[in-house]
């Protein structure tokens, strides 16, 4: 062997054993207020270091972490790491009244967890009250071996889409609660910025400025509060090659769909003429009247470097041509055209066994208002959601985390009986049912549901049209799972299972369920711990549209949860 490769070797050697050591990343997030100006106004937002949107945090698979979170905010705060496994390390998983109660003002809680077989984009995100609609980031995971199972990128960027109210954005959203009815957001953003078509934003834009030839890979989360995003740029394509930090089969498109609390991970080669074309997002909301939905656009630019060079005149940049706000064919092509990487990274097979089966309803409706008080919502009554009829009540001021009183064997907290089944089976994507006040109002529950340690668990759920029909992100945390099919109407057991893709389904912590649709889902309970069932529509969740799935010890004490680490806060 001459010497030169021999050093080439040896440095691969030292090189790729390096990429192999797992490492500990360690940061300190203080969460702090912070004055900024956003459309015309200055608001005090609540941020981690001082940061809108707050820093990412990078790692690679199979780190440690640690993140001492500091809380010198006025909120109670608590961190989650969106779609990060957290194998038995439930305590950190975040979600307030589900594994831990809240940070207080004041104080501070550590969070330590590994990243253990995953890669791509993922986020973290506060999870008490809305704090998130400032507090969040990325979290973007290196493959440990240094290598992507597509060609390298040139660059990577982080897009963060977000919502912006023009106001306090906890009282905007207590005031909402408390007289039961809906706020949209005034204006979306790319990387914190709403972009030039708001008043008093001009300046206010996220530019990204490319080399002519290059492909970017687009770390790209959608942290808006309320809404799914279409997003485009202007005579250009994307090839999507993760969602949910799983890899997907590279798929072609000139728009990309996201849910909320989605997170992707897109190629975007700059192959276009030099000029300049602007980025943009604007809402897929199906259902809802303007007024009870943001129905604006934000937009960011894309410059070619070498540009300016060819034209001096003021450069107004192509404006890509977003769908119409309630546009469900482009969004379901989208969302169902997306496979997995059979045998890329991390791939997981879909377990055939079902062990447990369950049929969900997801439901828009109302609770009566409290007596003397004046409530704004439909017929004078305050919004609720459910699933399979049941509403959820976070378990405030008894002292416990639900994870806490699992774990202690405290009673009264919650019960164990959610629904496998909805109560009543009706024609539940009929438009007819819109205010049925046999079916509208339902009732406030704490249930939960319980699974042997590696159960496998298939769920179906089904919109339903009660106050209207929307697409609802549903998110699970603890573990991801395989979509194995959406569609419309109403779920049909016989016919439906037909169109289960067993072989290449996309792997996911959030699947959008279609308008008047289903979609099914399939999961093994390999991590025990409570892990938190939501719409990602922050104001869906606040009225109920929650749950929380107990998952049991396994065999061993490798694979059983341990106590809660000294420093959790207590209620
Ligand atoms: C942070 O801002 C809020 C809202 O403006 C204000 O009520 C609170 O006093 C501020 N807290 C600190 C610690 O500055
Ligand atoms: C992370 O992994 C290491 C090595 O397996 C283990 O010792 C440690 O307890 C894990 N940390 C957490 C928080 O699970
Ligand atoms: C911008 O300001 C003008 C004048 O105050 C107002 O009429 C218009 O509605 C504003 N546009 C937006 C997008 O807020
Ligand atoms: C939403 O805005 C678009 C223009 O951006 C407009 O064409 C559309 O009609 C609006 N939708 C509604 C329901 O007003
Ligand atoms: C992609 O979506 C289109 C339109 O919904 C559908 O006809 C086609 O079968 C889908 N392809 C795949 C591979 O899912
Ligand atoms: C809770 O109950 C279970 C089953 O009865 C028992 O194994 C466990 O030790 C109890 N835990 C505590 C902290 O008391
Ligand atoms: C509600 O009750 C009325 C009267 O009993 C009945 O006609 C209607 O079908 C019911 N609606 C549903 C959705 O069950
Ligand atoms: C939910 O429960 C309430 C109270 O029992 C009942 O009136 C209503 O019909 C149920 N709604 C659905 C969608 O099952
Ligand atoms: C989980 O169940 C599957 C299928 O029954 C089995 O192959 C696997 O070994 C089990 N894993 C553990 C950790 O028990
Ligand atoms: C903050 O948390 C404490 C302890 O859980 C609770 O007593 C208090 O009501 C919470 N404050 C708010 C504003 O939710
Ligand atoms: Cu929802």
């Amino acid at each position: 062997m001459n010497i030169l490769l021999w050093q080439t070797w040896a440095f691969a050697l030292i090189l790729s054993s390096f990429m192999a050591s797992a490492a500990t990343v360690e940061h300190t997030f203080l969460v702090e207020n912070k004055t900024i100006k956003r459309l015309c106004n200055e608001q005090v937002i609540v941020t981690v270091n001082g940061l809108y949107p707050g820093p990412k945090l990078e790692v690679r698979d199979g780190d440690s972490v640690i993140v001492h979170v500091i809380n010198n905010s006025p909120y109670n705060i608590t961190i989650h790491w969106h779609g990060v496994f957290q194998l038995y390390s439930a305590w950190s998983d975040g979600p307030e009244y589900i594994t831990q109660c809240s940070i207080r003002p004041e104080n501070k809680f550590t969070y330590k967890f590994n990243v253990t077989q995953q890669e791509g984009t993922l986020w973290w995100h506060a999870h008490a009250s809305v704090v998130r609609a400032t507090v969040h980031g990325a979290i973007i995971i290196q493959p440990r071996s240094g290598r992507f199972p597509f060609p390298k990128p040139y660059k990577e960027v982080p897009i963060i889409l977000g919502d912006w109210y023009d106001g306090n954005v906890e009282e905007i959203i207590q005031k909402e609660l408390e007289t039961g009815d809906k706020i949209a957001s005034d204006a979306f953003t790319i990387n914190g910025f709403p972009g030039d078509l708001f008043n008093c934003s001009k300046n206010q834009m996220y530019k990204l400025k490319v080399k002519q030839g290059k492909t970017y890979l687009f770390r790209m989360v959608n942290a808006a509060l309320a809404n799914n995003l279409f997003f485009k740029i202007a005579d250009h394509k994307f090839t999507v090659v993760a969602m949910d930090a799983a890899y997907t089969e590279p798929y072609t498109t000139d728009i990309i769909v996201i849910a909320a609390g989605q997170s992707a991970d897109i190629l975007f080669t700059a192959d276009q003429p030099k000029g300049s074309y602007y980025m943009a997002a604007s809402p897929y909301v199906v259902g809802e009247p303007v007024g009870l939905f943001d129905n604006s656009t934000t937009r960011a630019v894309v410059f070619y470097e070498g540009y300016k060079k060819l034209k001096t005149k003021h450069i107004v940049p192509l404006m890509p041509a977003l769908p119409l706000h309630n546009n469900t064919p482009i969004a379901h092509k989208f969302f169902s055209n997306i496979t997995g990487l059979v045998g890329g990274p991390n791939w997981v097979p879909v377990p055939l066994e079902v062990d447990e089966h369950m049929y969900i309803t997801i439901n828009m409706g109302l609770v009566p208002c409290p007596v003397n008080a004046k409530c704004t919502g439909p017929l004078g009554q305050k919004f609720a959601s459910s699933m399979n009829n049941e509403s959820f009540l976070l378990p405030v001021g008894k002292g416990y985390s639900i994870m806490e009183a699992y774990f202690y064997n405290v009673s009264g907290i919650y019960t164990t009986d959610f629904p496998d089944n909805p109560p009543k089976f009706f024609d539940f994507v009929n438009p007819k049912i819109f205010l049925d006040p046999n079916v509208t109002f339902t009732p406030k529950s704490t249930k939960v549901k319980q699974f042997k340690y590696n159960s496998t668990v298939e769920i179906v759920f089904q919109n339903t049209a009660i106050l209207n029909a929307q697409s609802h992100p549903m998110h699970l945390h603890g573990m991801n799972f395989h979509v194995l099919a959406q569609d419309f109407g109403i779920f049909n057991p016989t016919t439906d299972k037909l169109k289960y893709n067993l072989v290449n389904p996309s792997i996911r912590n959030t699947v959008a369920v279609p308008v008047g649709g289903w979609a099914a889902i399939r999961f093994r309970t390999n991590n025990p711990g409570v892990w938190f069932l939501h719409c990602h529509v922050d104001d869906h969740n606040l009225w109920g549209l929650v749950t929380a799935f107990i998952v049991e010890n396994g065999p061993t004490p490798s694979t059983s949860l341990g106590p809660p680490p000294a420093d959790l806060p207590k209620c």
